[in-house]
């Protein structure tokens, strides 16, 4: 298209929601072949390709470099580099469980409103977080376009506050940014705008490992830039861009130029007629649909070197306080298995900071909107998050904190009565046992019930513990006297060894 030609929205073309959301789109760097380059670190320096029977579905930036390209097939990639080393990538596995922890983590810490789109991208609204924020002077990252603003710009200049909205978004996504390669390792783009169109749009502008934020200002200029298909537009791909060629629409220019009525009658449906035409011009009003609710919670806080335990534990207190606020917040009712506290080491002697986790099965908690819920809850929780501490930082005189985290995972459906505080609680027992890093509550029970195995039993808190026993105890009594036997589903039905 042409990049001076100013385009015009038509009127029904209108944003609903002008440019009130901040948005970020994060993208994974050549994903397939990451996951392979963390398995195996030897590769990094090496042109790299993921093979799918005779295509390289992706490649390093390595073999980038080299001129290979995503979806190449084998026979050109190997031509083009002679020592392209190639992995098959046939078996998605791997791929899906990174894909899931940087969704989760992206859920957990950034905002409940995350959009998966195929295995390597999310999509964020981070808008209520950026409220939330102080105004800042500062991009991270690059700006789209020329920071000094031509005369038709500054005509385009809005003034609803959304050039600072997306300037905190992109101190947002810089943060997003450095969680997922700290914690899950990858590297990732970001585009950071104020519709999911434009984000993912501006976020392919500079790669990899980095990202661009578009002012509003400048989306005109970006929609000009694309090249002239109508596939230049996320969100149609080929079957839509068939449609619409057959409606003798082929160009991004024809399709900003066909009436609403034309892509009526090509799709069939006005609402999609509606999407489509507004995506033409760069107008999004799509929200970001969350992809399944989040797998963890938590908050974490970089400190000023915490080297004392009281002051560690009066910091890990007021994290539990907030993370049991955002519990509340939820809203789903669900209930977490297993805390996780995380600390990051500064170690002296290497000069560098580590990272490190342990977690345990957390206790019953009081109902979630009760008026005690927060206090006992963390009556409940300090304990065993002072115990976990210990066992990360077990010289009391000698540490230096640099971040410390706490996190609820493990999230189960908690319904009133009995037979629920099982379901509850199986998983956690399951979880903990797997882990090994659960906190092995301390019991001098040495009888136990039949069916119930010792090592999930020592795996669980005192009080559920307690309430395994009561529980027998009860039906013990029950069985000796038939007259009071009924048929009840009781929280040790749960707990049976596996047959
Ligand atoms: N993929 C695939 N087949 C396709 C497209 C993609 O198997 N037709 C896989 C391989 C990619 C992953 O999906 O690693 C993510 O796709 P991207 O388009 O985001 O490509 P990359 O992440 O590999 O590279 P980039 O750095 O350009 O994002
Ligand atoms: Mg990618
Ligand atoms: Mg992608």
């Amino acid at each position: 298209m042409d990049e001076d030609q100013v385009i015009m929205i038509p009127p029904d073309c209108v944003s609903s929601l002008g440019h009130s959301r901040t948005i970020v789109h994060i993208d994974a760097d050549c994903f397939y072949a990451q996951v392979e380059m963390l398995e195996n670190p030897e590769l990094r320096d090496k042109p790299l390709g993921v093979q799918q029977k005779n295509i390289v579905v992706t490649c390093n930036y390595v073999a980038r470099e080299k001129g290979v390209s995503k979806l190449m097939l084998v026979a050109e990639a190997r031509k083009l580099s002679p020592g392209l080393v190639l992995v098959n990538g046939e078996d998605l596995a791997r791929y899906r469980v990174m894909s899931d922890r940087v969704t989760d983590l992206l859920q957990s810490r950034f905002s409940s409103l995350v959009e998966r789109l195929g295995l390597d991208e999310n999509f964020v609204d981070v808008s209520e977080m950026v409220k939330a924020r102080t105004p800042t002077a500062q991009v991270a990252g690059h700006v789209y376009g020329d920071l000094v603003r031509e005369e038709e710009e500054q005509r385009l200049e809005c003034h609803c506050g959304c050039d600072q909205r997306v300037k905190i978004g992109s101190q947002v996504a810089q943060e997003m940014r450095e969680a997922i390669r700290e914690e899950v390792g990858l590297t990732t783009c970001a585009g950071v705008s104020y519709n999911k169109v434009l984000a993912k749009l501006v976020g392919s502008q500079h790669k990899p490992n980095q990202q661009t934020t578009l002012f509003s200002w400048q989306a005109h200029k970006l929609i000009s830039s694309l090249p002239g298909g109508v596939r230049a537009i996320p969100g149609i791909g080929r079957q839509m861009s068939d449609l619409l060629k057959s409606g003798g629409i082929s160009s991004l220019c024809d399709l900003q130029q066909a009436g609403l009525d034309t892509l009526m009658t090509i799709f069939g449906n006005s609402d999609r007629a509606s999407v489509v035409q507004k995506l033409a011009f760069g107008v999004d009003d799509t929200p970001v649909k969350p992809s399944g609710r989040p797998k963890s919670l938590g908050i974490e806080d970089a400190v000023k070197g915490v080297n004392c335990a009281q002051d560690a534990e009066a910091k890990i207190e007021a994290l539990s306080g907030r993370l049991l606020d955002l519990l509340t917040a939820q809203q789903d009712g669900r209930l977490p298995g297993t805390v996780r506290l995380t600390v990051r080491k500064w170690d002296k002697a290497t000069k560098e900071a580590r990272r490190e986790s342990r977690q345990a099965a957390m206790p019953a908690l009081p109902p979630l909107h009760s008026e005690t819920f927060r206090a006992s809850s963390l009556a409940k929780m300090m304990p065993l998050l002072k115990e976990l501490f210990a066992k990360m930082v077990p010289d009391k005189n000698e540490f230096h904190l640099t971040l410390l985290g706490v996190a609820f995972t493990n999230f189960c459906d908690r319904k009133s009565g009995k037979g629920s505080i099982s379901s509850f609680l199986q998983p956690v027992a399951k979880k903990a046992r797997l882990d090994g890093t659960g906190v092995e509550a301390s019991t001098s029970h040495g009888l136990l019930p039949p069916e119930v195995d010792r090592d999930v039993f020592n795996s669980l808190p005192a009080e559920m513990q307690e309430e395994i026993l009561a529980d027998w105890k009860n039906r013990q009594q029950t069985l000796s006297s038939p007259t009071k036997a009924k048929k009840k589903c009781t929280i040790n039905d749960y707990f049976g060894k596996k047959k």
